[in-house]
């Protein structure tokens, strides 16, 4: 495949952007080679600067659930724009599309829009710490919850993907206020409660990771942290900036059962503009500017092209909750078929898979936390990614990503990136 001109462009990049790129993942730093530039992309597909053609499998990482360019988010921001781009006043979209999400989550009853799910978390914590009037946060190694200085510690993503899960510049002080616990594993939260009793205002967690690859809660593991939350005055903070509207519209608050008291949200909630918010129950929300004390603010905040296209996409995905079902088929036929062909050779592979996320990770062993995800055989990733790549199919260029799946995607689609899957798994052994 000629990339010749996504070649010249990261070198032209890397002059004028750090690493040529404005987010690390994207510079295939763990896989190799140099990155793809795209161009333009619709319905599964992504195009690139030299025209190639490219199955779509991380749909911007997210927020794409129904593929690029849908019509009627792309004719919505189109009338939108017209209005202009920015006031610093209030809409009535903000409204719209707030009024559909607290109708819509049991368990919110207001919700304040930002724009991006790094500014979610990051508020949604100093809120946890004004609320209780507590300092420290625990959080889960290979959890990534945005670039906050609270959250580098041991985080997944690109942190991770780099060899730096926690970053430099992250002060002392920082770092100590935030405890690390282990995914999965009730006895690590239980030590940390223990030493810091009283001491605690948060516990954040993505209650289905999506960071170290796609990570699975064993049975009862969120409903005895949000026993323990509850217990020891804790708010319970689910970061659904993946999972929120993804795994359905209630998330994995409505696929695990389990409520929190602050949850983030990002990705499928801007439609692919940068939007991010955090949300929850009156009482604790009202604890927010202007109403509270806890100070959030942003001239961009309630963006009304962002709204306008976050309001579209959520009405879409509440109106046809099929959706969801057909995301979940499409997923598995994937998951099942990864898994099949894989049997096949003597490759070492865990598939996980929830919804429409799933992800790969080369090694036997069942991968429930960051001590497993890391266990995987980065050098059959790499290799496994540009044979791929080079086949027209566009998977997450680190290991400790989860691929998202997009409605757009057809059966033929799927079923050519088995029989890819096939040609490139016989090409590692
Ligand atoms: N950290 C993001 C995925 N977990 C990647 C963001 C991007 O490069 O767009």
């Amino acid at each position: 495949m000629n990339t010749r001109t996504s070649s010249q462009l990261f070198k032209t990049a890397s002059q004028y952007i750090p690493g040529g790129v404005n987010s690390p993942v994207r510079a295939f730093k763990s896989v190799g080679g140099d990155p793809i530039f795209i161009k333009h992309a619709e319905g599964a597909y992504m195009y690139d600067a030299d025209d190639n053609r490219y199955i779509d499998y991380i749909a911007s990482w997210g927020p794409m659930i129904l593929g690029h360019a849908f019509r009627p988010v792309i004719e919505a921001i189109q009338e939108a724009v017209t209005r202009s781009t920015s006031f610093g006043a209030p809409t009535e979209t903000e409204i719209k599309l707030a009024q559909l999400i607290c109708e819509n989550i049991p368990n919110v009853d207001r919700v304040r829009m930002v724009n991006s799910g790094t500014e979610a978390t990051m508020s949604a914590i100093r809120l946890a710490r004004g609320f209780t009037g507590k300092d420290k946060v625990i959080k889960f190694a290979g959890c990534y919850h945005g670039h906050g200085d609270s959250f580098l510690i041991q985080a997944g993503s690109g942190a991770v993907t780099l060899g730096n899960p926690s970053s430099p510049g992250v002060t002392k002080g920082t770092a100590q206020d935030t405890l690390l616990a282990e995914y999965n594993n009730l006895e690590s939260v239980d030590k940390l409660l223990e030493a810091h009793r009283g001491e605690i205002a948060a516990l954040i967690i993505e209650p289905i990771p999506g960071n170290m690859g796609c990570i699975l809660p064993q049975d009862g593991f969120l409903k005895k942290l949000r026993e323990r939350c509850s217990q020891e005055g804790i708010l319970l903070i689910f970061d659904e900036v993946m999972t929120g509207f993804r795994l359905g519209f209630g998330g994995a608050q409505a696929v695990t059962g389990v409520e929190a008291d602050l949850i983030t949200y990002g990705k499928v909630i801007g439609a692919g503009m940068p939007v991010g918010a955090y949300a929850g129950k009156e009482e604790i929300m009202e604890y927010v500017a202007p109403n509270g004390p806890v100070y959030q603010a942003g001239t961009l905040s309630g963006n009304p092209i962002a709204m306008t296209a976050g309001y579209t996409l959520l009405k879409h995905l509440l109106e046809q909750p099929e959706i969801y079902d057909s995301l979940d088929q499409k997923c598995t036929r994937l998951h099942d078929g990864l898994k099949e062909r894989l049997a096949e050779t003597n490759l070492p592979h865990t598939l996980n898979k929830m919804g429409s996320m799933v992800s790969l990770h080369f090694t036997n062993e069942a991968v429930t936390d960051f001590t497993s995800a890391k266990a995987g055989d980065n050098e059959f990733f790499k290799r496994f990614f540009h044979l791929m790549l080079d086949q027209g199919i566009y998977f997450p260029p680190s290991a400790y990503e989860s691929l998202f799946l997009n409605d757009a995607l057809s059966e033929e689609d799927i079923d050519y990136t088995l029989a890819s899957a096939e040609k490139a798994f016989a090409q590692l052994i």
